[in-house]
């Protein structure tokens, strides 16, 4: 496809986040008011335990967000490590909206949270304290695999719980050709407190330039924030690739860093350019994406590198 409005998102959980971006898209509203109503809806979920209120805890049983938004133009704010707070998206927003920086850490982002006037919560739910509990038998930290319909990074599956689903990054384009995208999550399960992963960092989990189109991340941090992973996919398309050879370049790039390293990891890309053509590749088997347009509801599969 290649259409405007766009908003798509990574994973299956994506089709809801879409559907209410789509409220704000379809009626001729601004992406970013779009992505940020989008991925608040898994934030607020307790079914999805890698997003928000429900996610999985660190290490030391805190469950800490890291988010950010950006506009085409240039316009970001993030936050990351950030406790107590479930819509880390709007925390995002408004540190790019009401100061002069970018990003809030720890608990710098909860106290600007809350003179912000957000409330203050417990986001660890008793389904999310039952598997930190149970991983801490083992305490066998292997952040491996995302494969879709199997709990992440390894662990058994959460007795109802809805299935592996990770971080939700998502980027639209409005009726006027806004581009905009919004990236939040929960971070590795079971992360040493104070790890950051790419989600909340420029250019890593999320980039947006209005003159190109967009670019989000999934799976392991780590092996993004080494390529700085969504900015090259930005800056690939800029200098003519399509999104999906953009993401395939990307994906490509961690193989070639950590080849060995690579074979245990996911990592999926998804990215637009300005026409709204999509691209997306991972690492292994099980990334999927979800696509809304004026035609399009859809759930897709995603290509990638180890067959
Ligand atoms: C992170 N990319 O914190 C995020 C989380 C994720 O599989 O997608 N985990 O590294």
């Amino acid at each position: 496809v290649a259409t405007v409005p766009i908003v798509v998102s990574t994973w299956d959980f994506g089709q809801a986040a879409n559907a209410e971006a789509w409220k704000v898209l379809g009626a001729g509203g601004w992406s970013l008011d779009a992505v940020e109503a989008g991925v608040k809806i898994p934030e607020a979920d307790p079914n999805i335990n890698t997003v928000g209120y429900g996610g999985l805890p660190d290490r030391d049983g805190h469950v800490t967000l890291d988010a950010c938004i950006m506009e085409g133009n240039g316009n970001c704010g993030s936050v990351a490590g950030m406790e107590h707070i479930m819509h880390a998206i709007s925390v995002a927003r408004k540190v790019m909206e009401k100061t002069p920086h970018v990003m809030l850490v720890g608990e710098g982002a909860t106290q600007f949270a809350l003179e912000q006037g957000f409330q203050k919560m417990n986001l660890l739910t008793p389904a999310s304290e039952k598997a930190w509990k149970q991983w801490l038998k083992t305490s066998n930290y292997q952040p491996v695999m995302n494969i879709e319909n199997k709990f992440s990074h390894n662990q058994p599956p959460m007795p109802g719980g809805p299935g592996n689903h990770d971080t939700i990054g998502m980027v639209a384009i409005d009726t006027q050709g806004r581009v905009s995208g919004a990236c939040t999550t929960s971070g590795m399960a079971f992360k040493l407190h104070g790890r950051v992963g790419d989600s909340p960092i420029i250019g890593a989990g999320l980039f947006v330039d209005e003159e190109v189109g967009a670019a989000t991340s999934t799976g392991v941090g780590e092996e993004v924030m080494r390529t700085v992973g969504s900015h090259l996919v930005v800056e690939l398309m800029r200098q003519g690739r399509s999104p999906q050879e953009a993401c395939e370049e990307a994906v490509k790039r961690i193989v070639k860093k950590g080849p060995e390293r690579a074979k245990t990891l996911q990592v999926g890309y998804l990215a637009i350019n300005r026409q709204g053509e999509i691209g997306a590749y991972a690492l292994q088997k099980g990334f999927t994406y979800s696509v809304r347009t004026g035609s399009i509801d859809q759930v897709y599969p995603a290509p990638y590198y180890f067959r």
